[in-house]
């Protein structure tokens, strides 16, 4: 299979005479017409992952790298004098996610294929995704980003379906995207459509449009917030239309697989992402009573099928809807969710769980009740939702509860982003890492080895110089590669503390100002998008882009502190920034981040992780080693029993702790309003002084301490050498293969 026979066939020109475009598209076609080939349907059971999204990134080096070209296509584009890197750059990517739950769905996707499960995904087909994020006067803006061209990784199919909404009804229709497995088969990802979608409704520099018009703009944005009640709706009216597909799909499937719908649960397995796609068990429930099945009987049939995932422990992420939500959009499933709640009254005393209460129908509710799988994603999130979030139905179910740690794939996420460090793990452990992961253990035989860790220092080194390279050309901002580079990239929210991070930051102005110099510069890199209606949020970033004003234009400051945040943080930017990193920061509150995966992402590329004891970060702790990681700060028992008291105030660490006041002080100081606005500033300042609710003040002292320690310790290049080596020969147990194998074995059974 050559490049250039394809080239010449759509283009009819040899490689080296085609634009970077028309190679785009060429390497497209060909990748589209080999994922086919390999796609197979066997098996009689078959998982369906349902998630209002899937963050999948690009698809060219990754499907060129599971398709086992890579090498070959991009040895003979550069022998054509044709740079695969800059074909890549005309790929856009679906923005199909707004962070980790969407990213994990992408990597479970690359996992099943690969360990050939009989498994495939279903979502949304969004027209513009999730916002774009610009950058103006130090605050984010929201511009819609079309992803979408005439040829793309969608493929339209034959497949439509009616869903019905209160009063209306819409067709849709259904788009495939191939996902290669490495070596193994093709799956897909389902992603449905509305046949009377309008893009022309939204402008090109705003997302605000009508969204009364649900059969025009019901797929056009992925939501980010529930803040305002149209938007909030609008939601309900996508679950619905998700689900509603498919359901119908899946029971199309069955019975073509011979189910006789009775005895679905020998043939389907639904694994629930979150609650969003929750109304797939009412529907279910009614779909099997139009085929004849009484509603008893539908009822255990649902919950020998469903199972659900949970991804946050703060209660109010958790969706509830108002009856008057479902009774205008979705009428006809009222009478099953209060059939569904009856059953439950009669059953069970403990009125906590209820799915009815006080005219708001709890989703989590029907998923414990009416799944037969509840999951957290890492050990701590799963141990705390039995403990306290989700206990009086731990206490219902014990059996139902299980952890499934979070894991990424490594073919993304090292092979493809990386593969200056692939290569060097390669050369020295042979390719079997790419699928089994454990085998990085091996690297640790050349923990002592000093040939070994120069070279992984100065794959480091040459990663930093790429973003150097890329910060420059997109920020103009001039980094020092010799720099410590610190990184926090997540969506922007309180728990996360990015807040605390910027504190940091003017507590090291301060030090610099008075002279205390770092050993070794320090660059603090920010990634973050805040939810469009997130106030706080937004004067975080607004907060950050401020000190990334102030701190690189001060010729005092700049030689030895640099900031830097990222516009428009998204999987390719990921994909350039943590193979970069030397400095992971993973700083949420104890017992708030359900896991983290960037946590992963980092270590696999030989990042330390200066973090909390929160998420997936304790099972990193314990596989590494307390010299191998940076902890610091309270632990999630000392944080839930102070929230419990209710007793935090913030103002007292303020008042006795020097360090604290001089840096949020600061926030509203000259300096800051010369760049900055008072009114941002002035709110981020009273919320912190007058709630913190995330508590960043009783973490702040042990955060600084130990992260000048981590920096003080990168000074010793040959120990901190080892320390990246160490990191990635544990990372094996957080590949999603080693997650998916354990969903299969203890939760679908395929
Ligand atoms: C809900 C209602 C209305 C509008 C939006 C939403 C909504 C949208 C997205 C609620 C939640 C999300 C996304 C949650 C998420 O990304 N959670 C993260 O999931 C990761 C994968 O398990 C974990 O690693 C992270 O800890 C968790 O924060």
């Amino acid at each position: 299979m050559k490049v250039d026979e394809y080239a010449r066939k759509l283009y009819g020109r040899p490689v080296n005479q085609c634009t970077n475009e028309e190679l785009y598209f060429t390497l497209l076609a060909m990748t589209k017409e080999l994922s086919e080939k390999k796609v197979t349907t066997d098996g009689k059971k078959k998982l369906y992952y349902i998630s209002a999204e899937f963050l999948i990134g690009k698809l060219l080096s990754n499907n060129l790298i599971n398709l086992g070209i890579y090498e070959d296509v991009k040895k003979e584009l550069a022998d054509a004098g044709k740079e695969l890197s800059a074909i890549e750059e005309v790929e856009p990517e679906p923005s199909l996610g707004n962070g980790g739950l969407g990213r994990l769905a992408a990597c479970f996707l690359d996992s099943m294929a690969t360990l050939g499960l009989n498994a495939d995904g279903v979502g949304l087909l969004y027209h513009f995704g999730l916002f774009k994020q610009v950058f103006k006067n130090c605050l984010q803006n929201e511009v819609p980003n079309p992803w979408i061209e005439n040829k793309s990784w969608l493929s339209e199919t034959e497949k439509t379906y009616t869903v019905s909404f209160g009063g209306f009804d819409v067709t849709s229709r259904m788009y495939d995207i191939d996902v290669t497995g490495y070596d193994n088969r093709t799956t897909k990802l389902h992603l449905f459509d509305l046949e009377t979608v309008k893009e022309s409704i939204v402008p090109s520099d705003s997302i605000h449009f009508d969204k009364n018009d649900v059969k025009e703009n019901l797929t056009l944005f992925l939501y980010p917030d529930d803040s305002d009640d149209a938007g909030r709706i609008l939601r309900v009216y996508q679950q619905y239309f998700m689900v509603s597909n498919a359901a119908q799909l899946i029971l199309d499937e069955a019975k073509e697989r011979g189910s006789n719908l009775h005895d679905l649960a020998d043939y389907v397995a639904i694994q629930i992402n979150d609650t969003h796609p929750t109304m797939v068990i009412p529907e279910l429930i009614r779909l099997l009573q139009e085929e004849g099945i009484l509603m008893t009987e539908a009822i255990a049939i649902v919950r020998k099928v469903c199972a659900y995932t949970n991804h946050t422990i703060l209660a109010e992420a958790l969706e509830k809807w108002p009856i008057g939500f479902l009774n205008r959009a979705v009428p006809q499933l009222m009478p099953i969710i209060r059939e569904l709640d009856n059953l439950v009254r009669k059953e069970i005393s403990d009125e906590t769980t209820y799915i009815i209460k006080d005219g708001l129908v709890h989703m989590a509710h029907i998923d414990i009740h009416y799944g037969y799988s509840v999951n957290g994603v890492a050990y701590l999130h799963t141990e705390i939702l039995k403990d306290t979030e989700l206990h009086n139905f731990y206490k219902l179910y014990p059996e139902k509860f299980n952890n499934k740690t979070n894991g990424i794939t490594f073919r993304r996420w090292l092979a493809a982003c990386n593969p200056q460090l692939a290569a060097l793990i390669t050369e020295l452990i042979g390719e079997g890492w790419k699928k089994d992961a454990d085998e990085l253990k091996k690297l640790a035989q050349f923990e002592n080895d000093d040939a070994v860790l120069d070279r992984l220092l100065s794959v480091k080194h040459a990663k930093k110089k790429e973003l150097a390279a890329y910060v420059k050309r997109t920020q103009d901002i001039d980094l020092d590669t010799h720099s410590v580079f610190d990184i926090q990239v997540k969506r922007l929210h309180e728990y996360k503390r990015q807040q605390m991070n910027a504190l940091y930051v003017i507590h090291k102005y301060f030090e610099i100002k008075e002279g205390k110099k770092p050993g070794r510069p320090i660059t603090v890199i920010f990634g973050a998008k805040a939810a469009p209606a997130y106030v706080i949020a937004k004067d975080i970033i607004h907060l950050i882009l401020c000190l990334q004003e102030i701190v690189n234009k001060d010729p005092e400051v700049s030689p030895y502190l640099k900031v830097v945040m990222v516009e428009n943080y998204n999987v390719t930017l990921a994909e350039k920034l943590i193979p970069a990193c030397d400095i992971s920061e993973q700083i949420s509150l104890a017992s708030k981040e359900a896991s983290g995966t960037s946590n992963m992402k980092f270590m696999l590329n030989g990042a330390v992780t200066l973090g909390t004891m929160d998420g997936a970060n304790v099972e990193i702790a314990d596989m590494v080693g307390k010299e191998n990681i940076y902890t610091f700060g309270e632990s999630s028992e000392t944080v839930i029993a102070r929230y419990e008291r209710g007793d935090y105030k913030s103002k007292d660490y303020y008042d006795k702790d020097p360090d604290i006041k001089r840096a949020v002080d600061f926030i509203l100081s000259d300096k800051m309003l010369s760049v900055g606005n008072r009114e941002n500033l002035e709110r981020l300042q009273k919320e912190l002084l007058n709630k913190d609710w995330f508590m960043t003040f009783p973490d702040f002292e042990d955060y600084v301490k130990t992260r000048d320690l981590a920096i003080k310790e990168f000074e010793d290049r040959k120990a901190w050498a080892k320390k990246m080596l160490h990191n990635i020969s544990q990372a094996g147990f957080f590949s999603s293969d080693r997650t998916i194998a354990q969903y299969n074995e203890e939760i679908w059974k395929l």
